[in-house]
């Protein structure tokens, strides 16, 4: 009774998915989280903590979590992923330097036990900066092709012109209804 309440809230749109975006800090966690809301680019500063807020794609109900991404931050992310159905990983794709780092922190946060049933969206961030990493650089870098735990996806986009997100929110809508 329980799970046929829960697939007809998904259908008539009340249930809420959690999801996370997380990152280093600067890759434009908090610029995508509002251009996702109100399709501009805002202005923003370093978070220090977390933002919240509710997208809603054609009737699917996204609770987004934004969390602040520099060093001293990252050990808070785990205190967010309980009943996470999606990790967006955002990547700052002209800070090659830093590329491991993002590497080392996804392997640790997938092996996390509240993440096990989370999908995966990789969002190589900041397209328009010329020189800036490939999708496919990166996807190589990060060797998303090793991680079978997971169902992953990776995306280009631009946070400041919202290039690639509706795509980004069409794939995250097709995963929760699937599930
Ligand atoms: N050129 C360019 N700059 C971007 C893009 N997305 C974000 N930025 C800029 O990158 C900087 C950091 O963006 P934020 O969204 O604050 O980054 P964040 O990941 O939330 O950072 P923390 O809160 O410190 O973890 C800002 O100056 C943004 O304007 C993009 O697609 N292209
Ligand atoms: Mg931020």
């Amino acid at each position: 009774m329980g799970l046929l309440l829960t697939k007809m809230m998904t259908v008539f749109g009340d249930k809420e998915h959690k999801v996370v975006l997380v990152g280093l800090d600067n890759a434009g966690k908090t610029t995508i989280l509002y251009q996702f809301l109100t399709k501009e680019a805002v202005h923003t500063s370093p978070t220090i903590g977390s933002n919240v807020e509710e997208i809603t794609v054609r009737n699917t109900h996204f609770l987004v979590w934004d969390i602040g991404g520099q060093e001293s931050l990252r050990a808070t992310w785990y205190s967010y992923f309980c009943h996470t159905e999606i990790v967006i990983l955002v990547v700052d794709s002209t800070d090659r330097e830093r590329l491991t780092v993002t590497k080392e922190e996804l392997h640790r946060m997938l092996a996390h036990e509240d993440l096990q049933n989370a999908s995966v969206l990789v969002l190589a961030n900041k397209q328009d900066v010329k020189n800036s990493m490939t999708a496919a650089e990166i996807s190589q870098c990060l060797t998303l092709d090793t991680i079978t735990s997971h169902s992953w996806h990776v995306q280009a986009c631009c946070a400041l012109t919202g290039e690639g997100l509706p795509a980004s929110l069409d794939w995250m809508r097709t995963k929760v209804l699937a599930n």
